[in-house]
């Protein structure tokens, strides 16, 4: 199948999926958790994954599908490396959903022998869908147009607003991401924790924000965004500057290529510090 084809169908799954989020944001919302206590799933995230998982694994047989809410025992080692692998986040910012707060997004991205082909991000508060083909671009399609997005042009850290995550186990766990949060407070002109890996990823890719890094993050949260990223003329690595390749955990830098270096530069004063 032609990568415009997947393309097509994870914009039509998202959009699909996009309003059954839709129809539980005004709702009261039941939701258990899984791993800390502050790692909640909704009926909703199960509801979306069932659906896109189905509608993946009906169309495409032969693919396999790699997702948050998915069985622990798909999680063998080489899992990403053999066939087609779609890479899906029913609801990236569940605790905003949960919250209220208006920033979470469906994230499905499609991946061959664990290189990137089709990534598509949808956010249904804003109407905003992101999509890439591998070698061909990256789009945002709202209000019915669709435009082609880049990266932004700020070349120093100083003029640069950027994003980052923190990890679920960080009541317990001193690796938290508060030591490079506050390096980075003292050198950008803005800092925004949004709660979605996905829609800040999406914003590096469209100019809305310079830089994003975060530690540990899954790979469902990224998997689309790191395309969006690199075909709108960007940069992603890992924290220590090494090659990006998709796995379970992941710890990355994303930019728009001109800020990238310093950010690395402060992650590694930190290391260096600590
Ligand atoms: C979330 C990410 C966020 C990260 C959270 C969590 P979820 O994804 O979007 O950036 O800091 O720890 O991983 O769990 O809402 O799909």
């Amino acid at each position: 199948m032609a990568l415009n084809a997947f393309e097509k169908f994870a914009i039509e799954i998202a959009f699909a999926a996009g309003a059954i989020i839709r129809r539980g944001i005004s709702e009261q919302k039941s939701y258990s958790t899984k791993g800390t206590d502050i790692d909640l799933v909704t009926e909703y995230d199960k509801e979306v994954h069932d659906y896109l998982t189905g509608k993946i694994l009906s169309t495409f047989p032969n693919h396999r599908t790699w997702s948050e809410e998915s069985a622990i025992g798909e999680r063998a080692h080489g899992f990403f490396d053999e066939g087609y692998v779609w890479h899906v986040d029913p609801i990236d910012g569940t605790i905003n959903f949960v919250h209220g707060y208006p920033f979470f997004a469906v994230s499905l991205a499609l991946y061959k022998e664990n290189q990137p082909l089709v990534g598509v991000i949808y956010d249904p508060v804003h109407g905003e869908c992101f999509s890439a083909i591998a070698g061909n671009g990256a789009r945002l399609l709202s209000g019915g147009e669709s435009q082609s997005i880049s990266v932004s042009d700020a070349s120093k850290l100083v003029d640069s607003i950027v994003a980052t995550g923190f990890p679920y186990d960080r009541h317990q766990n001193p690796d938290d991401n508060l030591a490079q949060t506050a390096a980075f407070l003292k050198k950008v002109r803005g800092l925004r924790r949004s709660g979605s890996a996905a829609i800040d990823l999406a914003y590096v890719a469209l100019g809305r924000l310079d830089g994003y890094w975060e530690f540990r993050i899954n790979s469902w949260d990224v998997a689309a965004g790191v395309l969006l990223i690199t075909e709108a003329g960007g940069t992603v690595t890992l924290t220590g500057g090494q090659a990006f390749q998709l796995r379970p955990q992941i710890s990355l830098v994303a930019s728009n290529g001109r800020i990238h270096a310093p950010m690395l530069d402060v992650l590694e004063s930190v290391k260096r510090s600590t």
